[in-house]
């Protein structure tokens, strides 16, 4: 089986009969895959190897340069935590400039939106609130852009974000990152020929890297939020059915909203144009984060995610697929080429070559996304008359839940203290503790499967859960982000809890089994609400029920994620092996010895239903260690 989603499963069909070939046929040819690179102890980086290390007593122990498996495996681990903060922060970049060309009236398409999360994220930098919103704008953008170089001190963007005495503990430990930039390239010298040789040492440098990771992400939600609105709950649908024949089918697919927002501004400027071409409207639909972030704001459709974006296209009612960067395959370009979609990339940075390139500068992003949305006109007119093959299956979808919109509602409960519903229902066990169910679709697990046991063993057993990225999106096109798989799945104390919660805040019902939080950069609203949790109850995150889960991750980025999970105190489980074991050490030290130092530990294990138990008890001894009833599995 290669998926659990039904029209996924059909339009894998549909590429079978037409021979194109998807992920799931390269995943083939892949195979066998190489176990040196599995294991981690594979090193490429200087050009007297490639060389690997054995891991059988009889083959080489060490590399040409006498790089042992434990340096190796760490270098590789670390490479990766910075090449997924330099895909977090990069993003986070571009939109601290496009916030800062629209102060310089450089880029007319963005502004400010959100003037009270401007504010009320100045005052937590210690920036003076009583400035002007353009001048508040310009010293925050000021700040922001001062995290990526090489600063004096730590980083307000990790500090502030943290509880105060994790802070402290990280400086201890010399892990609190210099400066976003500077850290990643560090990473890099060290991990060069011939550099840092210790794999403790290498593995606290990664440490300090996923920090910048940390604070890189959260500069991409605060300023998404301040250009583009901070979200609210919206109801919505998910999943192929969400395409419309009739209409123009534009899918929006990677992870920048700075280039999404405009186009969803545009076309619902074009709509009158798209019914000139014969077309009932424009319908826009999300693929991966891009899709996240607009489902987010403007309620557009998710459609489908991760593994299986080659599929849209072949259902033969796309009219364009429109990218900016990161998880985007390049092989959409075949896929393409094959059925007639225009495949648009928007960057500079990020080109696929087959593709069209129409880069939507900041200077002029409407007009570039009128160019845009134009060329899906004409591909709508000329399929006309071909036949399409919808699945027709969808799923309602309330997603939205940001931190703002979660306090809003549980204000509804308590507005004096807002997070004292949540922490009394903590203490008394209604809820069992909170899990953050975060990362990727990856081709090695049947799609979705792990995010939808996890989810329905943990919910069963009274954890809330929160997902973010394209676990959100697994939920989202199965039904579990609905007041009514409540009824269906939830433990009677989270279905009490999540009933008088959406009740209070005037839902008419429960709130969703699974809070959407939103894109991957979004980890950080969860970071956010497990420090507000940990500062009201007085400890730190690591004495919390709480942890995250990436049942099905595959992207460096997921690593560098997992591993600020880890930095902050989480039990972090993950669904399938990251490439450690070649090096007993390293992976004893971040499976168990890490715990020690910073509470917080990687739980390996691609069982769903065994994860999902060894969560569930990493949650009890939390509540042991807070004196709180605790349960069996
Ligand atoms: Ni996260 Fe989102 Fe999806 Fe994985 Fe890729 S789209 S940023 S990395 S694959 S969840
Ligand atoms: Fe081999 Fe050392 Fe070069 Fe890596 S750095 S390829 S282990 S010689």
């Amino acid at each position: 089986m290669k998926s659990k989603d039904p029209a996924v499963n059909r339009l894998i069909k549909v590429a079978a009969d037409q021979g194109i070939e998807t992920v799931w046929d390269r995943y083939e040819q892949q195979k066998p895959q190489c176990g040196f690179g599995e294991l981690g102890v594979c090193c490429r980086n200087c050009v007297q190897g490639p060389c690997r290390v054995s891991p059988f007593a009889d083959g080489p122990r060490r590399g040409i340069c006498g790089a042992d498996a434990h340096t190796i495996v760490a270098r590789n681990l670390v490479r990766a935590i910075a090449a997924g903060t330099a895909a977090h922060s990069g993003h986070a970049k571009h939109l601290a400039h496009a916030l800062h060309a629209a102060l310089h009236g450089k880029a007319p398409a963005y502004g400010v939106r959100d003037e009270e999360k401007l504010k009320a994220l100045a005052a937590k930098m210690g920036i003076n609130t009583d400035l002007p919103v353009s001048e508040l704008a310009e010293e925050l953008v000021r700040l922001a852009l001062g995290q990526f170089g090489e600063r004096e001190g730590p980083m307000p963007w990790a500090t502030a974000v943290m509880t105060e005495s994790r802070v402290e503990k990280l400086a201890g430990l010399g892990v609190l990152p210099s400066g976003i930039e500077n850290t990643i390239s560090e990473m890099l010298h060290r991990t060069h020929l011939g550099v840092d040789a210790d794999h403790v040492n290498l593995l606290l440098g990664g440490i300090s890297c996923a920090v910048a990771d940390m604070a890189g992400s959260h500069i991409a939600t605060d300023l998404a939020d301040i250009m583009f609105g901070t979200p609210k709950p919206v109801v919505t649908e998910a999943n192929f059915g969400v395409m419309k024949e009739g209409s123009v089918n534009i899918a929006l697919h990677g992870h920048n909203p700075v280039i999404s927002e405009v186009l969803v501004q545009v076309a619902g400027e074009m709509e009158q144009d798209a019914r000139e071409v014969g077309a009932e409207g424009i319908n826009l639909v999300g693929v991966c984060c891009t899709g996240n972030e607009v489902l987010m704001r403007h309620a557009i459709p998710p459609l489908t995610h991760s593994i299986s974006q080659e599929l849209p296209m072949l259902t033969g009612a796309l009219d364009a697929m429109v990218v900016d960067y990161q998880c985007v395959y390049p092989a959409l370009a075949s896929v393409a080429e094959c059925s007639g979609t225009p495949l648009v990339t928007t960057m500079d940075m990020a080109k696929i070559s087959g593709a069209v390139h129409i880069d939507v500068d900041l200077e002029q992003a409407r007009e570039k996304a009128r160019e845009i949305i134009s060329l899906a006109l004409e591909a709508f007119k000329k399929r006309q008359g071909r036949p399409t093959t919808i699945p027709d299956i969808k799923s309602k979808v309330v997603a939205g839940f940001s931190v703002e919109a979660v306090l809003g509602a549980l204000a509804a409960v308590d507005s004096a203290d807002p997070l004292k519903p949540l922490v009394d229902n903590i203490a008394s066990g209604n809820i069992q503790g909170v899990v953050l169910v975060a990362g990727c679709n990856n081709v090695k697990v049947p799609q979705d499967e792990n995010f939808l046991t996890v989810a329905k063993e943990l919910a069963a057993r009274d954890v809330l859960l929160l997902a973010t990225g394209c676990g959100a999106g697994a939920y989202a096109r199965h039904g579990l982000l609905t007041p009514e798989a409540v009824g269906q799945y939830a433990g009677s104390g989270l279905k009490a809890v999540l009933t008088a919660i959406g009740e209070a805040a005037g839902l008419g019902g429960p709130l969703p089994l699974i809070l959407h939080l939103g894109s991957c950069v979004d980890n950080s609203r969860a970071v956010d609400l497990a420090v507000a949790v940990a500062n009201r109850l007085g400890v730190d995150v690591d004495k919390l029920p709480v942890a995250a889960t990436a049942p099905e991750f595959k992207t460096e980025k997921a690593i560098a994620i997992g591993t600020y999970a880890i930095t902050l105190g989480l039990p972090v489980h993950l669904g399938l092996v990251p490439p450690v074991l070649g090096s007993a050490e390293v992976t004893s030290l971040l499976t168990s010895g890490i715990k020690d130092i910073l509470g917080g530990y990687f739980i390996v294990e691609p069982d769903p239903h065994k994860g999902a138990r060894l969560v569930f008890e990493a949650l009890q001894e939390r509540r042991r260690g807070l004196g709180l009833p605790s349960r069996e599995w």
